[in-house]
């Protein structure tokens, strides 16, 4: 039987596809947005495999037209069970060596991104006065580094306004989870332009990012987690020693 429907952007690879997957073995039918339709149709492929229903559509979360487009066919879901904003990019430069145009990309998928699947999404999800959203954001929020102010400046302007649409779809039932991975190991580039699963030693597996996301969808609806920062035991990332001394 159908647990509704999920919207899962940024599908095509890394922790979309893991999570779309793993949504799929949960029993949820899919839609899965993202801008390779080559990426979209090998997860679709193995999301089918478990069972459910799947509908891609390739979109540029960054442009309205296309997130307008898109959404049109979600208005076909009979239930839209939660949203999962994953769509993301990031490089690693310092504010004196970002061009307009990197700053002005970065924003326009995480910020502008998240606005126009927000504006696209919420009214369903209220009128059916139940479902689960969830932003992945990032540890950049929590410790802003330097040489990524880009990104760190729109994941935490996405974090504002998941907390803006928290408080006003609370009386719906709409329960908002803002999940903060440190390091994963998928193609997201930040330094490492050539980044790929298998060259970020000690991080994060797509697929541990998935099943707690997975998890997400899998608690009582009078249960809200409303922020979710994990990391790997190896990871020795952000400004405190994660390293724990063995005796
Ligand atoms: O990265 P990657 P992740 N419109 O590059 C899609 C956050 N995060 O899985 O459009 C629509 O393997 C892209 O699809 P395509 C990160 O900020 C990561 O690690 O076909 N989709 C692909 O499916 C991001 O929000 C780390 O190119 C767009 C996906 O996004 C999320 O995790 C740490 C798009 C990116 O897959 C997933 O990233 C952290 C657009 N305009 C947070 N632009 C980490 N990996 O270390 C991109 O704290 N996509």
């Amino acid at each position: 039987m159908s647990r509704g429907w999920v919207l899962v952007t940024g599908a095509s690879r890394g922790i979309g596809e893991a999570t779309a997957v793993r949504l799929a073995k949960l029993g949820f039918d899919l839609v899965l947005w993202a801008r390779s339709v080559d990426g979209l149709a090998a997860t679709a492929a193995q999301a089918t495999a478990a069972g459910v229903q799947v509908r891609t559509t390739a979109v540029d979360v960054g442009v309205s037209t296309e997130v307008a487009r898109a959404a049109r066919d979600l208005a076909d879901c009979d239930q839209l069970s939660g949203v999962v904003l994953n769509a993301g990019v990031g490089r690693w430069a310092s504010l004196a060596e970002t061009p307009l145009a990197e700053w002005e990309a970065t924003v326009r998928t995480n910020l502008d991104g998240a606005y126009h699947v927000l504006r696209a999404t919420v009214p369903m999800l209220a009128a059916r006065r139940a479902g689960l959203l969830v932003g992945i954001l990032s540890d950049s929020v929590l410790y802003p580094q330097p040489e990524r102010a880009a990104y760190t400046a729109a994941k935490a302007g996405m974090g504002a306004l998941l907390e803006v649409v928290r408080r006003e779809v609370r009386d719906r039932n709409v329960r908002v989870t803002a999940v903060l991975p440190s390091r994963v190991d998928t193609y997201f580039q930040g330094a490492h332009p050539d980044a790929a699963p298998g060259t970020r030693a000690g991080a994060l597996r797509a697929d541990d990012v998935a099943e707690v996301v997975g998890g997400l969808f899998e608690l009582p609806e009078h249960v809200e987690v409303r922020q979710l920062h994990m990391a790997a035991m190896t990871s020795t990332y952000g400004p405190f020693p994660e390293r724990v001394m063995c005796r």
